[in-house]
């Protein structure tokens, strides 16, 4: 029997509910040991790790890791949102009931520790002090040693986290285990893979991958999916897969926050890690709060929508991140920073890395190169040219070392919002921004946001797969009751933040670019503050606000006079196409507010109205 008591009192874990749930857990997996882990036993764990074969040294404080080559991604397919109340299904949470997938996850993970370690990792989702702290802590469980070291970076991790609750019992159960890679049948009809939130009993169970959501708990399953629940359930907060960062205006000292959600590959983390444009950089600083994670709240001091970015780091996405796309994030992943890089290219001989993108072409010299999935790359038979990296290949570093993180990114207070903005990654249709004054027709915005399919062969071409809020992978209720929930809580604030959609994706019938985007899209967003503000006012259009060429800043910038006005202007036809695509996107959600379809009503008649 594993000596629970003694590593628990060792770590000085006092919370007696947390104690009782790790001896369960403990008992339940067999695992053969348990440690608590704090921040401070990183560098240990890493130096283990290394010694084990888990990390590869990739320069100077840097690391290295593979996953099992069948354990890369997410798996949405696997992933569900369990409760006891059928009224609890939407249409993109898998729900389940609880009653079924507890026993069955209880049954996959009996014994299935056995001979490893069983870490225990408490954390905290928020900046300690911060409101919405009672949402944020939890404790994870894992028999995998890398999990820990990634925890550490994307959570706050320590016992002061759960030893201090003021509801002792007030912590999510995040359990994982990692299961026998090889043997569980992934994307066959036997997979025996579930990645399962209880959300009404607060609990997280997810067995059968060591890989990035899957088992870093805090990330998406608490600090998402739980945390959405909980949000709704508690009628206090919003937690959704937006970015956060703040623009200071140099010249007025004004300072402004925009958060916003973008679907996968719709370059949010680099608008998130975004510096101002040469042209504009005496004037304007951007600053970096978070790229992945935002709970949102109405502050009743000042009725303001305030936003917190409950992570501690950043999971990118290494795929095209690179000097031009991303020069924050290559700063944030230097030597001496700790990061962690997962199935990259790696070179055994050099110790360096590459991903697709990092570079325009591959290193000339093959030699010491291996794969993602560990092959040597010189030994490929020629003319196999998938790619050196997963595209799915991450790395892990602190908010921290990104350099223009905002100084007052731990503050508890967390920061007013000024803007809520939905990207999508659409050819033609969405202008370069249309800004939405009116909450409800914001939150239709958001409720059809997607990005562009591109199977031209089944007719889809140009139809978006809709993403709503960029949360569909993470709803954990009905999105009608999400819809509702979204207009009560920013519906508090008596100083609404301005909803904008914006597209850096629009390209002309030659297919290049009209936009140059990165660094150029902060003349968007400067744009949308002047507005709120009332310093300019743009062209009302029947889907919102649109700049006038000569109300967008350009200094610095060549566009052609005729790029300009395309992504400047609308195409009428093609809406009233997106409008009949929406209305039956919407109709798939029951008990959608009112207000929403008055929204989408009324856009519709604007559009019809209009000429083409
Ligand atoms: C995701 C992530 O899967 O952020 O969206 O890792
Ligand atoms: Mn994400």
């Amino acid at each position: 029997m594993v000596d629970v008591e003694s590593a628990l009192d060792e770590a000085g874990l006092k919370n007696e509910q947390v104690r009782d749930y790790v001896r369960r857990w403990a008992e339940h997996t067999g695992a053969e040991r348990v440690e608590v882990v704090g921040a401070a036993d990183d560098a240990r764990l890493i130096q283990e790790c290394l010694d084990a074969g888990e990390l590869l040294p990739a320069g100077d404080g840097l690391y290295y890791s593979r996953s099992y080559h069948k354990d890369t991604a997410r798996s949405e397919e696997r992933t569900i949102v369990a409760t006891s109340k059928p009224s609890d299904a939407g249409v993109y949470n898998n729900w389940r009931p609880s009653s079924e997938m507890k026993p069955k996850l209880e049954g996959l993970m009996r014994g299935a520790s056995a001979g490893k370690t069983m870490y225990v990792i408490p954390y905290l989702m928020a900046p300690p002090g911060s409101p919405l702290e009672p949402y944020a802590a939890g404790v994870e469980l894992t028999d995998c040693r890398t999990v820990v070291l990634h925890m550490i970076r994307m959570a706050r991790v320590g016992v002061e986290y759960v030893d201090n609750l003021t509801d002792p019992d007030s912590f999510v159960r995040a359990v994982h285990v990692t299961g026998d890679l090889e043997n569980l049948g992934q994307g066959t009809p036997d997979d025996q893979r579930y990645f399962v939130t209880v959300a009404d009993e607060r609990t997280i169970l997810h067995f059968g991958s060591s890989y990035g959501g899957n088992a870093l708990l805090g990330k998406i399953a608490h600090g998402l999916r739980q945390a959405a629940y909980d949000g709704w359930t508690s009628r206090k907060f919003l937690a959704e897969q937006f970015m956060l960062l703040g623009i200071t205006d140099k010249v007025t000292g004004r300072r402004y926050h925009i958060c916003g959600g973008f679907p996968s590959a719709s370059g949010k983390t680099n608008l998130a890690m975004t510096l101002a444009p040469d042209a504009l950089g005496d004037r304007f600083h951007v600053e970096f709060y978070g790229d992945d994670i935002a709970w949102l709240w109405v502050n009743p001091d000042d009725g303001r929508l305030y936003g917190m970015n409950p992570e501690n780091g950043v999971f990118g996405v290494a795929k095209d991140t690179n000097e031009k796309t991303n020069p924050t994030a290559l700063d944030s992943i230097a030597p001496g920073t700790q990061a962690l890089f997962t199935n990259v290219a790696y070179n055994e001989k050099t110790n360096e890395v590459w991903w697709e993108g990092k570079t325009p072409a591959p290193p000339t010299d093959l030699d010491g190169w291996r794969d993602w999935r560990g092959e040597l790359i010189a030994e490929r038979e020629t003319g196999v040219d998938a790619p050196w990296a997963h595209p799915n290949s991450r790395f892990t570093t602190t908010l921290a070392n990104v350099p223009n993180v905002a100084a007052n990114f731990e503050d508890p207070a967390g920061v007013p919002i000024d803007g809520i903005i939905f990207g999508g990654r659409t050819r033609d249709r969405e202008p370069l921004v249309r800004a939405i004054t009116d909450l409800a027709e914001g939150v239709y915005d958001g409720l059809t946001l997607g990005a562009e399919a591109t199977f031209a062969a089944d007719g889809l071409d140009g139809q978006l797969r809709y993403d709503p809020m960029s949360m569909r992978p993470f709803m954990s209720y009905p999105e009608g009751a999400y819809a509702a929930h979204w207009l009560k809580i920013v519906g508090e604030a008596t100083d609404q933040p301005i909803f904008a959609h914006v597209n850096w994706f629009q390209r002309a019938e030659d297919g290049h670019f009209l936009w140059p985007g990165y660094r150029e899209n902060l003349r968007a967003l400067v744009w949308l503050m002047q507005l709120r503000n009332g310093e300019v006012s743009g062209r009302q259009t029947p889907v919102g606000i649109i700049p006038t060429a000569d109300e967008l800043d350009l200094a610095g910038l060549d566009l052609p006079a005729e790029d300009l006005e395309r992504i400047l202007s609308l195409d009428i036809p093609r809406w009233r196409q997106e409008i009949a695509n929406r209305q039956e996107h919407l109709e798939a959600f029951t008990d959608l507010p009112e207000e929403i379809w008055v929204a989408h009503r009324r856009v519709a008649a604007a559009l019809d109205a209009a000429d083409d």
